[in-house]
């Protein structure tokens, strides 16, 4: 069976959120469009305490963009964004929850950032979404939403680590691009392990 994998389609990553990501909304008609094509739909959500440590605001004299060390990682330093219970961190109103099976929270550990849906950024955890899928027969993922340079590719990777065959849904996702050419060089990425690259309208 096949499984489509909707990475943090959160108000907090739409225009006008947060973290925005350009364009991010234009994902939204297109993860309601394609979901009817698969036999399971899951969600993955950035969830993140007020106090966690990928926050700028939670570093003194630090600034969005810097880097520190956390958990022993280089770690972004974002804007604080989709944090539990605000209205930043819910779906963006527009997408259609009611065929997804199951959300997998990520990024809830404060002291270290998840971009992937499936373990946190140091390998040290997983959020039970690779035996779910496992479970439910899945072989191949299909992958769209945001970030393409961040949790969409970091997902994509890990789904292929995992033994998933693993496409992406190229029209389906958008990049933060903190630096020009980031969404390019994290395809080529995802290409060089063997992600699939698939539009839409061809799934
Ligand atoms: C994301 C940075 C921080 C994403 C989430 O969804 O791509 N990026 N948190
Ligand atoms: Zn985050």
């Amino acid at each position: 069976m096949r499984a489509l994998i909707l990475v943090d389609i959160q108000n907090d990553l739409l225009p006008g959120g947060a973290l925005a990501v350009p364009d991010g909304d234009m994902v939204i008609p297109i993860g309601n469009a394609v979901q009817a094509d698969f036999g399971l739909v899951v969600a993955t959500q950035d969830l993140h305490p007020a106090d966690h440590g990928s926050f700028a605001a939670n570093h003194p004299g630090r600034q969005p963009g810097d880097v520190i060390q956390l958990a022993g990682l280089d770690q972004i330093l974002w804007p604080r964004h989709c944090v539990q219970g605000s209205s930043g961190a819910a779906f963006a109103a527009g997408l259609n929850l009611e065929r997804i099976a199951r959300v997998f929270p990520k990024g809830t550990d404060a002291t270290i950032d998840s971009y992937s849906g499936f373990f946190d950024n140091g390998h040290r955890k997983a959020t039970g979404l690779g035996d779910y899928l496992r479970e439910e027969g899945v072989s191949s993922v299909y992958v769209m939403g945001l970030a393409t340079d961040y949790c969409v590719a970091f997902t994509a990777l890990d789904a292929r680590q995992l033994g998933f065959e693993t496409f992406l849904i190229t029209d389906g996702c958008r990049g933060v691009e903190l630096t020009t050419g980031d969404t390019e060089r994290a395809i080529d990425e995802m290409k060089a392990a063997s992600v699939r690259c698939i539009e839409s309208t061809r799934i």
